[in-house]
């Protein structure tokens, strides 16, 4: 049996922006973004996600994505590959291309749109983390997935590697159930809006698309929460959630893409069949998200 050392994971880490040109990975424009966001001191990324566009890219692209976001990177910081495809085989084919390329983590979500009970969400997770010797994150996206019952989640933390689970949903009553029957979770925040909700319920760090272009800002609340300083915490919180209203209004994505283009990184555009803003339209959205206290 092969014993699988396993560091808690924490920390406020960026679900990382993909850089594309025609739908293909911009090597250049990667390596500048993560270097921006390395410089900001982020602990770990979140690669591939829904921020990161993974599905909607060639199998090809996501493992050049994987490749070189980790060589950028390098050894210090948390890699989180998120390796879910719509084809099962592609999903294990990725999950097992992240750990070669030494990712510190995989992460998962049952392909969308289709609907499972229990077991065969147990049995997915069950299948993706024997196929792998590294930790396994839940990504739990509401908008994605059915409910999962906290027994269920319960099961899963008995599988050994295992480890963590990316919370994207409101329901903070869920974490405290979570994180008092399963000491062993890590959870992560996923909606930015909410992250001190997160921490006070228990969640261990953060990962978000507006971590991209705010990271200063999602690191002050993690830190003032750790101190106990709440009303300084909450008083960034509500600083961050000004902007995240403006991109709610537009789409997330896009906007994140505009904005980090604003700020000298040629992130290129989201990915098709997503938004093209004109001209007039980013125009008008960068004002609004300055407006808002966005320093771009
Ligand atoms: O988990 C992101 N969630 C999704 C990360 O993309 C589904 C969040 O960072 C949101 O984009 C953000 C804005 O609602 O909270």
């Amino acid at each position: 049996m092969i014993i699988i050392m396993i560091n808690k994971i924490s920390g406020v880490m960026p679900a990382l922006v993909t850089p594309l040109n025609n739908d293909k990975i911009n090597q250049e424009a990667l390596k500048k973004l993560i270097g921006f966001l390395l410089k900001q001191k982020a602990e770990g990324f979140y690669i591939g996600g829904a921020t990161g566009e993974g599905l909607l890219l060639s199998l090809d692209e996501r493992k050049k994505l994987c490749e070189k976001s980790i060589e950028y990177i390098g050894g210090e910081c948390t890699k989180i590959v998120h390796i879910t495809d719509m084809n099962y085989k592609n999903t294990i084919e990725l999950a097992k291309h992240a750990e070669a390329c030494g990712a510190d983590a995989i992460s998962a979500i049952p392909p969308i749109y289709f609907s499972y009970d229990d077991k065969d969400i147990y049995n997915y997770y069950k299948n993706i983390a024997a196929s792998v010797n590294i930790p396994v994150m839940i990504y739990y996206a509401l908008s994605a997935n059915r409910v999962m019952p906290t027994k269920l989640f319960k099961r899963l933390f008995e599988i050994d590697n295992i480890t963590s689970v990316k919370w994207t949903n409101s329901n903070y009553y869920k974490v405290i159930e979570l994180k008092s029957e399963c000491p062993k979770a890590s959870v992560i925040n996923g909606p930015d809006e909410m992250l001190l909700c997160g921490l006070a319920a228990g969640a261990d760090g953060g990962i978000g698309s507006t971590y991209n272009i705010m990271l200063p800002t999602y690191q002050n609340i993690y830190e003032l929460y750790k101190k106990g300083e709440m009303k300084k915490a909450l008083a960034e919180q509500t600083k961050a959630d000004k902007v995240i209203s403006v991109m709610l209004n537009h789409a997330v994505i896009p906007t994140v893409k505009l904005v980090l283009r604003e700020m000298g990184i040629d992130v290129g555009e989201a990915a098709s069949p997503q938004k093209q803003y004109s001209k007039e339209e980013q125009a008008t959205i960068i004002k609004e998200l300055k407006d808002a206290g966005l320093e771009i």
